[in-house]
């Protein structure tokens, strides 16, 4: 199998480029064999973001996804994600991953927990999808589809090794 299949399913977030660099092949087809709740196309995922429906994506929209995302994975509402709330979390949003979502969750904080105490604060989420959308959006600081289909290099998502 390649990323290609895999990658249609679930590129619908901004870092799901470093999963699918740090997990193995096993891991990802148990954690994404069921499609359901990731099912939303980048395309979809686009023009949700997009609020104002102007065809770009502005610093301003791509904040307030942001957050707003961050919000419904703190689960407690204490503004930060402790390793395991983001496991729950990824097991809320597609079941057939709960074997592996704690192994999911601990890879991705190797690029996300930027002072790495096994807890993402609102700063380090925020900094951490900034530094992706800024990539993405390039000089004009807006971000249009086709430059949110481009992958970021490892200087801005670091690719962990994980097991
Ligand atoms: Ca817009
Ligand atoms: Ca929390
Ligand atoms: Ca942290």
């Amino acid at each position: 199998m390649g990323g290609t299949k895999v990658s249609g399913l679930i590129d619908r977030d901004l870092w799901s480029v470093a999963l699918i660099r740090c997990l193995s092949a096993v891991l990802l087809v148990l954690a994404f064999s069921s499609a359901t709740a990731w099912a939303e196309t980048r395309e979809q995922r686009f023009q949700r973001i997009d609020q104002n429906g102007d065809g770009v994506i502005s610093y301003e929209e791509h904040a307030a996804a942001d957050e707003a995302e961050f919000a419904k994975i703190d689960a407690n509402g204490d503004g930060m994600l402790p390793v395991q709330e983001y496991a729950d979390w990824l097991t809320k949003e597609n079941p057939a991953a709960k074997p592996v979502s704690l192994s999911i969750a601990r890879c991705f904080y190797k690029v996300v927990d930027a002072n790495g105490d096994a807890k993402v604060s609102r700063e380090e989420w925020r900094s951490y999808n900034d530094r992706i959308f800024k990539w993405l959006a390039g000089d004009d600081g807006r971000m249009t589809l086709d430059e949110s289909k481009r992958t970021p290099p490892p200087e801005i998502i670091p690719r962990p090794v994980c097991h």
